[in-house]
């Protein structure tokens, strides 16, 4: 089994700034690649990885996916002034030429393509390219929104031919939709395309009809863009899982791909001035686990987006460290994903039921296709208010010993009454009362069931026991937690 994990980064590629004032096109800064690069370090995740230098990418490449035209347009800017850059730059939606623009757009091409190269040969097992400008907005034709030549539609090209490859999952979880790789592969049966998206019911960049839940794909490629439109902004942790778990991996999984990239841009990341969205860094460790669970874990992770300098850094840490087979961390905040999330998430699914076979041969598909918002906010309550009305308990550790007393270690806490012998056999029957006949048992769960109250009540989260026969104890205390109602 292959193992190891490519990181390309080449300073060469923080040239390319903006040498005019120009509000929307501030926030691509050079600083962007630099401090994520910084924080790697700090984390010591740069000495872990395989480092790979960037090359250029051809021009036999960047014609895989974009005009002649084009390319010459992009050529053509190396030796403009200033006052010609700003007019050419004008030309199109969102964009900004520097004299070395080019040279780090043919950089970001060549590294995304070292990466692939990487991971297809087996030199590494994954990796991700810290690249700038970002490609996942330019069209065949056109430079847009911050990208000159589209990197990952590039590279899944590249793939295709030089490794013969028939199936290329591309998830793009930037914030913004990538309408450049959905006109290169909306005809291409095999490359399947997803991308989540702020929309707000067309009102956001770049507000296109064709960024909704119902561009699926067209001609053969009709079931392979999946476009799952966010109609609110704040979407937190759990809209984000929820659109992996019912949507992008089930399809994945029945797609089978030999490899995926990710289109990765972390504006979709709390504090993203562009994506105003609440999810937290460590969502994107869970992501890129997931993602890794697919093509026997080749997975090319090519920078996108991502605005707020620290949150894009944690990120992209998040997911380097990922990468190379650490531990998740626990994911924080709400379970439920919220109502417009789920929508979206229901919309999607609707749109996309002729195209695949586990929406097909699903049950209950007349609540889920029918898509009634009687039956989508029901189901939204009642996971709801299981939510709400499960109280967190404080990060206390209670503590008993052998008497049966219980306390936390950050000071005492209360019985709220003794468990005497006659209770605990009046709760243990069956199978369990065998065990429950000798006093030695009795007395640890004298010990054990204060302490599962308190746990039980949100008084704490955990607890310690003294206890001689721990196997026993924690069987009955299990029937304990299910005489609760403790269901989650
Ligand atoms: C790569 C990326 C955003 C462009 C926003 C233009 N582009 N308003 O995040
Ligand atoms: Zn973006």
């Amino acid at each position: 089994m292959t193992s190891g994990t490519a990181l390309i980064y080449d300073e060469e590629m923080t040239t390319h700034k903006l040498l005019w004032s120009d509000p929307i096109c501030d926030i691509e800064v050079p600083e962007r690649l630099s401090s994520s690069y910084e924080q790697l370090k700090r984390y010591h995740l740069v000495e872990r990885c395989v480092h790979m230098p960037a090359r250029e990418g051809s021009e036999e490449e960047i014609l895989l996916v974009h005009s002649l035209e084009h390319l010459e347009v992009a050529k053509s800017t190396q030796t403009m002034n200033e006052e010609e850059l700003k007019r050419v730059s004008g030309n199109y939606d969102a964009f900004f030429f520097h004299p070395n623009t080019y040279r780090c757009a043919r950089l970001a091409v060549g590294a995304t393509l070292q990466l692939v190269d990487a991971v297809m040969s087996g030199k590494v097992c994954n990796g991700m390219a810290l690249v700038r400008p970002p490609g996942h907005h330019s069209h065949r034709n056109a430079a847009n929104g911050f990208c000159l030549f589209n990197n990952v539609a590039i590279a899944a090209e590249h793939a295709k031919r030089k490794y013969r490859l028939q199936r290329i999952l591309i998830v793009d979880w930037d914030v913004h939709h990538g309408q450049g790789t959905q006109y290169i592969f909306e005809e291409d049966p095999s490359v399947l395309y997803f991308s989540w998206h702020r929309y707000e019911h067309q009102e956001f960049w770049p507000s296109l009809k064709e960024s909704d839940y119902d561009a699926v794909g067209l001609g053969k490629g009709k079931g392979f863009n999946i476009n799952l439109p966010w109609n609110k902004i704040g979407m937190t942790n759990s809209d984000y899982l929820a659109a992996f778990f019912h949507v992008l991996l089930p399809m994945a999984f029945e797609f089978d791909p030999e490899l995926v990239l990710v289109s990765s841009g972390y504006d979709s990341g709390v504090g993203d001035p562009e994506g105003q969205m609440n999810a937290t860094p460590e969502v994107f460790s869970h992501l890129t686990h997931f993602l890794m669970q697919l093509a026997n874990g080749k997975l090319c992770v090519i920078l996108e987006g991502g605005y707020h300098l620290k949150s894009l850094s944690e990120s992209v840490c998040m997911t380097v460290k990922t990468l190379l087979g650490d531990p998740v961390p626990q994911i924080t905040g709400e379970m439920a994903p919220c109502l417009s999330a789920v929508e979206s998430i229901q919309n999607v699914r609707a749109a996309h039921k002729p195209y695949w076979k586990w929406l097909m041969h699903e049950e209950h598909e007349d609540k889920i296709t029918k898509n009634s918002d009687a039956v989508i906010v029901e189901r939204f309550l009642e996971v709801h208010m299981k939510n709400i009305l499960f109280v967190v308990p404080p990060i206390k550790i209670a503590t008993a010993d052998s008497k049966g007393s219980a306390h936390s270690l950050s000071g005492p806490v209360h019985l709220v009454k003794e468990i005497d012998g006659n209770e605990i056999k009046a709760l243990v029957s069956g199978f369990y009362a065998d065990v429950a006949k000798e006093e030695k048992t009795l007395h640890s769960l004298g010990s054990i069931l204060p302490i599962l109250d308190k746990i039980l009540k949100k008084e704490v989260c955990s607890g310690i026991v003294e206890s001689p026969t721990v196997a026993a104890s924690v069987a009955v205390a299990l029937r304990y937690s299910l005489h609760f109602g403790f269901q989650r």
